[in-house]
């Protein structure tokens, strides 16, 4: 068995008056430092440390959990299934450099490392970030959900092309077992035309308040029949079009169920699967682009205290941006344009060739270098308050961005993207760093799949409480910011800002886990090697 395959009980005790351990719960204590600053009319900023205790609070027993994938027949869903009954019942297979062992290579949780400390002699401990904290062995997974297309889930993999065929040859009695996925909603407006040849497995009718019932229905009956504690539910389907947000009909809680009621127009399949989510008080992960979250949707989740997370998988182009940029801009260097093409010959693909879907995924890959730049006012002047909007100045400086993604049939599941990073260096100095990456998109997804899906259902066993008073346990905030590292365009709590650094993403997620066992959060100081 591959290593990050390999199932271990628990393995941390943290000896610590800030953690105590019951049969039940992990329990730790927090303090929450941070520093409040004020600028006064000197332009002098005064800054005065903060300090906040908390405790949290954390099940130690993980839920049986289902994940009930929106799109399961679909590139990424059908590589997530088999790739986990590969990993599940041991399959290896012959490739032509060899045999290949499943493994869970790119997950962050089983195929990365947290530092603990030191040992007596001084060096690292390390463990795999899926041992800090009881979590899910993605085996134990229970596979399920919808799709438009009727496919059966071994032809569903055979059509995406995607796996070896000697693996595919092995796992397909297995993938065969999982049937057929369950009837979806199909509203042709939301994606593209190129779409309706596969829509053969739609629930019927045109009544919305139906279809939500509907598949409300499905997520009790699955969670029923495979006596889950928690469902995951997932929107791995297709890219829809941004639904426009319309005061009265998606703005709040009451006005988006009532559009439902109403079978409004703009209310889309992937808002409705999240509704059905919300009010089942099952978890809802949107790994597509598209605004499934509108207002309405958020206060639904507020109201409901139901989990949320979204949107668009980063798996590789905008992972590698979320990185390098941030790189520049820290190394005092200025970005002056930023020019990402990508071409791929997959169902994803060809969604995307109809302009309103593409304009999603532009979205949500064009705001990922926002908050780096907003980070520097030395090397980009911030918006003037003031400035005739519109303008540039009223914008603030930023590179130029563009996002340009074609679809090639002939090269499949592999994804080419090509990005050039032009920049300003010392003294009129010009840097051009071009990036070419080739590889196969399901590959990268679906390790973020279940990185999401298992952090989610940790999140769902964490509560905290204000330790400076004697309030009870609750549970996070419904938008579970949280997911942010393997997310394109973090939704966050409204008001707050989002962070699309890969490193500050993971350094927060680090820093939860962590204090969840009354663990500082790194701490890269490392003073004892400082002194003497
Ligand atoms: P795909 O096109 O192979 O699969 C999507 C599946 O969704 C199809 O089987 C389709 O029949 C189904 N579908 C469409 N509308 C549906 C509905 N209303 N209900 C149920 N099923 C529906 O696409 P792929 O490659 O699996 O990607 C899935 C999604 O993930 C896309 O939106 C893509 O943009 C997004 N994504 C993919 C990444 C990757 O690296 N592969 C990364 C980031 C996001
Ligand atoms: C082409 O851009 C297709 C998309 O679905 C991407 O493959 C996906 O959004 C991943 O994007 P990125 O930028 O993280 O590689």
């Amino acid at each position: 068995v591959h290593p990050t395959a390999v199932r271990r009980p628990y393995p941390i005790v943290v000896q610590s008056e800030n953690t105590s351990y019951s049969d039940e719960y992990i329990t730790s204590k927090f303090t929450n430092r941070g520093a409040d600053v004020v600028t006064n009319n000197n332009g002098q900023f005064l800054i005065t440390p903060t300090s906040k205790p908390y405790e949290f609070q954390t099940v130690r027993k993980v839920s049986k959990t289902g994940l009930m994938l929106i799109g399961m027949g679909g590139n990424n869903g059908s590589t997530l299934c088999a790739t986990i009954l590969a990993n599940r019942h041991n399959i290896s297979w012959h490739t032509k450099s060899g045999v290949q062992q499943p493994n869970y290579i790119g997950s962050l949780l089983r195929a990365s490392t947290v530092r603990l400390g030191l040992d007596p002699a001084g060096k690292d401990v390390h463990v795999p970030v899926s041992d800090v904290l009881p979590m899910v062995h993605p085996n134990d997974l229970v596979l399920g959900g919808w799709d438009i297309s009727g496919l059966t889930m071994d032809q569903a993999m055979t059509r995406a092309q995607v796996l070896d065929y000697d693996l595919q040859r092995q796992v397909a009695p297995h993938m065969a077992e999982l049937g057929k996925p369950l009837p979806s909603i199909y509203y042709p407006d939301f994606i593209a035309a190129n779409q309706e040849a596969r829509a053969d497995n739609v629930i019927p009718g045109t009544d919305k308040q139906v279809h939500l019932e509907h598949i409300r229905a499905d997520i009790r009956k699955y969670k029923q029949e495979n006596g889950l504690d928690r469902v995951v539910v997932f929107w791995t389907a297709n890219t829809e079009r941004y639904s426009e947000i319309i005061p009265g009909v998606n703005d709040t809680a009451d006005n988006i169920l009532a559009a439902i009621k109403a079978s409004h127009f703009e209310v889309s399949p992937s808002t409705l699967f999240a509704v059905a989510a919300i009010l089942e008080g099952e978890p809802f992960v949107n790994g597509a682009p598209q605004n499934t979250f509108v207002p309405g949707v958020i206060a639904l989740a507020e109201r409901h205290q139901s989990f949320i997370g979204g949107d668009d998988l980063k798996s590789g182009q905008t992972k590698l941006k979320s990185v390098l940029a941030e790189f520049l801009v820290n190394a005092g260097i200025k970005p002056l344009s930023i020019a990402s093409y990508n071409h791929l010959g997959n169902n994803d693909g060809h969604n995307l060739s109809a302009e309103p879907q593409f304009k999603s995924k532009e979205i949500s890959k064009s705001s990922v270098v926002d908050d780096m730049v907003a980070a520097n006012a030395l090397l980009f002047k911030p918006a003037e308050a003031g400035a005739t909007k519109g303008t540039k100045a009223a914008k603030g400086e930023h590179p130029d961005h563009i996002v340009v993604i074609k679809y090639v049939p002939a090269v499949g599941d592999s994804k080419r993207a090509i990005d050039e990073y032009y920049s300003e260096i010392f003294c009129g100095g010009r840097s051009t760093i071009n990036i070419f990456n080739e590889c196969e998109d399901s590959l990268l997804a679906t390790p973020l799949i279940l990185d999401l899906t298992i952090l989610t259902e940790l999140l769902t066993r964490v509560k905290y409480r204000d330790a400076s008073s004697s309030t009870e346990f609750a549970p996070l905030y419904p938008v579970l910011s949280l997911l942010s590292y393997m997310l394109k365009a973090p939704l966050v709590k409204p008001g707050t800002e989002v962070i699309n650094s890969l490193n500050r993403q993971r350094n927060a997620l680090e820093a939860f886990l962590k204090a969840c066992i009354g663990l500082e959060s790194n701490n890269d100081l490392l003073l004892e090697t400082r002194i003497w």
